[in-house]
């Protein structure tokens, strides 16, 4: 193993911000170098917070620093492409979180990009692959103890979303892009085609987006896979499998501690029962993510890559431009991947 690994974290907004923390304190083997964000101010106040990292306000400056091993992106999708290729010119590993880019050109010459540098450098944060239910019932999966799998049904809730930037398009792109990863992962092939539905809108959408939205992926062995994504769903953050075989189903993503039963009625009625449910994905992917980015580090310091590629993230965002084709047309659209 090499010494430790000094990380350079690109975009300090939520996501970033937490990467940043987690890479300060629970990983093993790597350091906190320097974090870089357009919004210097920001990125100050979290390297103060942190101690010891240096601040830039050019991400590009990041990446070509001196003490930096590898990067952690948690920049926009749009500023992806540059960022990647200026990491792979490096030749520094980077964790990349999703989307890969935004459009299957972009993804592709980031492909090119990688392979002609010789050394697969390019790991994508889709993270659920790391959190052991989700890795549990992929296990179980391949056991083929269910027989072959006949459907997923997949469920994604987030509890709102004020940002108004968050369109129809954007509840393909930035959610529904998790599933289209997990269905792929958990059945180990390719999407061949994907409809978009949008039923009635919740009036708590802003005006115009379609939420929720179902979505039906056609696999290439013929699988179906349902997903509903809903974003204002004013319940909370509940992400949610399950797996129909020929012998068996599974389900996970049920919450399964913190369950009570109270007399909510003063006068002795009948009580309700319950438990939190999580507001969010940094609190219910939390241990995905630290198992996620210690794989990597861990990676990195043996010079080896795991988890989802750059292959991963084109599929994925060639999905997703299937979709947002689907959701304008209401018709189910064909997904035509380059040869691998
Ligand atoms: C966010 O970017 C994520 O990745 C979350 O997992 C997802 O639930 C949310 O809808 C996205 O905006």
């Amino acid at each position: 193993m090499s010494p430790t690994l000094r990380v350079g974290v690109v975009g300090v907004g939520l996501m970033g911000a937490d990467h940043a923390h987690r890479l300060a304190a629970r990983i093993a083997g790597a350091s906190l170098a320097a974090v870089a964000d357009p919004d210097v101010e920001r990125a100050a106040d979290l390297a103060e917070e942190l101690g010891g990292v240096t601040v830039h306000a050019d991400p590009l400056d990041l990446v070509a620093a001196d003490d930096v091993d590898a990067v952690l992106l948690a920049s926009p999708g749009a500023v992806h492409e540059e960022q990647l290729l200026a990491c792979i010119g490096r030749g520094l590993p980077v964790l990349c979180e999703k989307p890969l880019t935004m459009d299957s050109a972009s993804s592709l010459r980031v492909i090119e990009a990688e392979r002609a540098g010789g050394r697969p450098l390019v790991q994508v944060g889709f993270m659920r692959r790391f959190d052991p239910e989700y890795a549990h019932l992929k296990a179980v999966l391949d056991s083929g103890r269910m027989g072959r799998t006949l459907l997923l049904h997949q469920t994604h809730r987030n509890l709102s979303v004020p940002n108004p930037a968050f369109r129809s398009e954007m509840i393909v792109r930035d959610s529904l892009v998790h599933e289209v990863d997990c269905a792929r992962w958990l059945l180990g092939e390719e999407i061949v085609s994907i409809q978009v539905l949008g039923p009635r809108p919740t009036r708590h959408a802003l005006a115009g987006v379609l939420d929720p939205q179902v979505a039906i992926f056609q696999m290439a062995s013929g699988a179906v896979v349902t997903n509903e994504v809903f974003v204002n769903s004013r319940t909370g953050y509940e992400v949610r499998v399950e797996a129909v075989g020929e012998d068996g189903s599974a389900v996970i993503g049920r919450p399964s501690s913190g369950v009570y039963t109270t007399s909510s009625d003063p006068d002795g009625g009948a009580g309700a029962w319950g438990g939190p449910i999580d507001p969010d994905y940094r609190v219910r992917f939390e241990r995905a993510y630290d198992l996620e980015v210690q794989a990597w580090v861990d990676a990195c310091r043996r010079g080896e890559r795991v988890g989802p590629t750059s292959w991963d993230g084109y599929a994925s965002t060639v999905v997703c431009t299937a979709g947002m084709e689907s959701l304008t047309s209401g018709r189910a659209v064909d997904v035509d991947l380059v040869a691998g």
